[in-house]
């Protein structure tokens, strides 16, 4: 066996540095020769090898998806892995391949996703490192790959033909046990646990109609099981259910701008009850009901005050965490509930340490990402059967039960302002002057806003004691409306601004105001703070969600 494992000769490649959610870049850089072998071998030895280690493989099944995951086969057979657990097709959802490693005890896992980039040989591809609690690799351990990426000299490989994903059951690559196995089971029987199947399905069988979209990604299988084979709910409630090489041409990213579609089906005449949509690795979703967005800032506060419908939830929520610039709805559900609400910087990571400590239920980013304490990562489907067990439950619409949150805990107006693609020393700039300013911030006026704090976020962990500085300029201001300005960490192209607008709107105020309008003048206060036509060289945003 030994004469099939080689050590290749390799030199470090540059930028090898994880981002807010694994290494991201096109998908070209990918596909350089040794580059996916130097990356792989780079996590191999940060975690001191993988010999006699099991780790679960799947990604999202974008383009080059098939060709790594043959290539990080055989270099964990050559490693010395024991066991490969791989989704059939070598497809996963995030999510499900985090219950993978929780539920079989596995070392860890490898994630193939640029998640909500597109996909295609020109375009994104990405791979993610999860460690043995089923969540993101931490700071500590993605610095350490990182650094590995710098020194490696080497890889090992073993010569072998393809493993047959396609079929399920055990195969062997030398001493390695490759086992493939069904990428929906697990996940669909860990959902069936945490929620009342019976009432959604007696909901969908009064004629509940909801649409689901999967946008051509990793969710259509999962959400055909569960959605129309579990659930009962119409066959065709899912739309591009198949997951395709480059996602169909689109962005799968579930947003009023990617999907749009969806977004003028709920808003037109003949929009059924419900409607949601994922991204291209199934760990994001967006909520719709007939002639409503929900923002995910105010979905998951609406999950945090109802969680208790679900039966996986009925004893209560120990606590909620949230991103920062998520909006600060879901904390104050946290304080009416008496629980504790965390803030912590952008990025799933951060989150699993509070889970694994026991001190919060429900996670969530504005973003659209949110979760719970079932799995370690943020959950598209999981957010979507909640709602659907709320709706079951409370057996009211959607419109209902936000104006019924808002009344209660008033409302939270929330938009998100991308500018991409912007160059790099530019939107430095921009961020680097806010950081100069910061001290000389409070008491200015900005437009009908007056500065209360600014600050550039920094987080420490409360379970580790671990510190991360620099993760965004927070400006609040006198009447409780703030902006956040920080620099995206997952695109490929020069850099992404990312403006984050809030203005509180409290109980006994106008919620039905348009949030573009209820927004203006932190609009127009985050262009005077920070001069972002001057620095970006547009005049509005590439996209607003
Ligand atoms: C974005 C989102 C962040 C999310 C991350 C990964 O990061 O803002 O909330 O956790 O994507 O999500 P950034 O650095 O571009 O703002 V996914 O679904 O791409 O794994
Ligand atoms: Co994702």
């Amino acid at each position: 066996m030994t004469d099939r494992i080689h050590t290749v000769p390799t030199e470090p490649f540059d930028g090898q540095k994880p981002g807010t959610s694994g290494l991201r870049k096109k998908t070209r850089v990918f596909m350089q020769p040794r580059y996916v072998e130097a990356f792989t071998q780079s996590i191999f030895d940060a975690i001191g090898g993988v010999a006699g280690k099991t780790l679960v493989l799947g990604g999202d099944g974008r383009y080059f998806n098939d060709r790594a995951a043959q290539v990080i086969l055989r270099m964990a057979a050559a490693n010395g892995a024991a066991r490969m657990i791989v989704g059939q097709g070598a497809l996963l959802s995030t999510p499900a391949a985090s219950n993978l490693i929780r539920r079989r005890g596995a070392d860890g896992g490898i994630i193939l996703s640029a998640s909500h980039n597109p996909g295609g040989e020109d375009e994104d591809f990405g791979m993610k490192f999860n460690g043995p609690n089923g969540g993101p690799a931490s700071e500590t351990v993605t610095d350490a790959i990182f650094e590995r990426t710098r020194t490696i000299r080497e890889y090992r490989i073993m010569d072998a033909q393809d493993v047959d994903l396609s079929r399920l059951g055990e195969v062997r690559l030398g001493d390695t046990v490759v086992e493939v196995v069904d990428p929906v089971a697990d996940y669909a029987d860990l959902m069936a646990q945490l929620f009342d199947f019976a009432a959604i399905r007696s909901m969908f069988a009064r004629g509940f109609a909801m649409r689901f979209d999967a946008m051509h990604a990793v969710t259509g299988p999962y959400a055909r099981e569960l959605l129309e084979n579990r659930l009962g709910a119409a066959p065709g409630t899912v739309v591009n259910a198949t997951p395709l090489p480059d996602f169909g041409g689109g962005h799968p990213d579930p947003n009023p701008v990617w999907a749009s579609d969806l977004v003028d089906l709920m808003m037109g005449p003949n929009a059924p009850d419900f409607a949601a949509a994922s991204d291209g690795d199934g760990d994001r979703n967006m909520i719709l009901g007939r002639g409503i967005y929900v923002t995910p800032s105010d979905s998951l506060a609406v999950l945090a005050a109802n969680a208790t419908h679900a039966p996986g939830y009925a004893r209560g929520l120990a606590g909620v965490a949230r991103s920062m610039p998520t909006s600060r709805a879901a904390d104050r559900v946290a304080a009416a509930l008496g629980i504790e609400a965390y803030e912590t910087p952008t990025g799933w990571k951060f989150f699993g340490n509070l889970l694994d400590a026991g001190r919060v239920t429900l996670c969530g980013e504005e973003s659209a990402g949110t979760g719970s304490d079932h799995v370690r990562e943020k959950d598209g489907l999981w957010a979507v059967l909640l709602w659907l067990n709320i709706l079951a439950a409370r057996d009211q619409p959607v419109d209902a039960i936000m104006t019924d949150h808002w009344a209660r805990f008033g409302r939270d107006f929330y938009s998100r302002h991308d500018y991409e693609a912007v160059p790099t020393e530019r939107a430095n700039a921009l961020i680097d002057r806010l950081r100069g300013m910061l001290e000389f911030l409070p008491g200015q006026k900005f437009g009908e806003l007056t500065v209360a704090q600014a600050d550039d976020f920094s987080y420490v962990d409360p379970v580790d004691g671990s510190v991360s500085q620099r993760q965004g300029i927070r400006v609040l201001f006198t009447d409780d409306s703030r902006v956040v300005f920080r620099l995206s960490g997952t695109g490929t192209e020069g850099a992404t601004l990312r403006v984050y607008l809030e203005r509180h709107a409290g109980p006994h105020a106008d919620h039905a105001q348009d949030p573009d309008q209820a927004l203006g003048p932190v609009i127009a206060a985050a262009e005077a703070v920070a001069q972002i036509r001057e620095h970006t060289g547009r005049d509005r945003p590439d996209v607003t969600t």
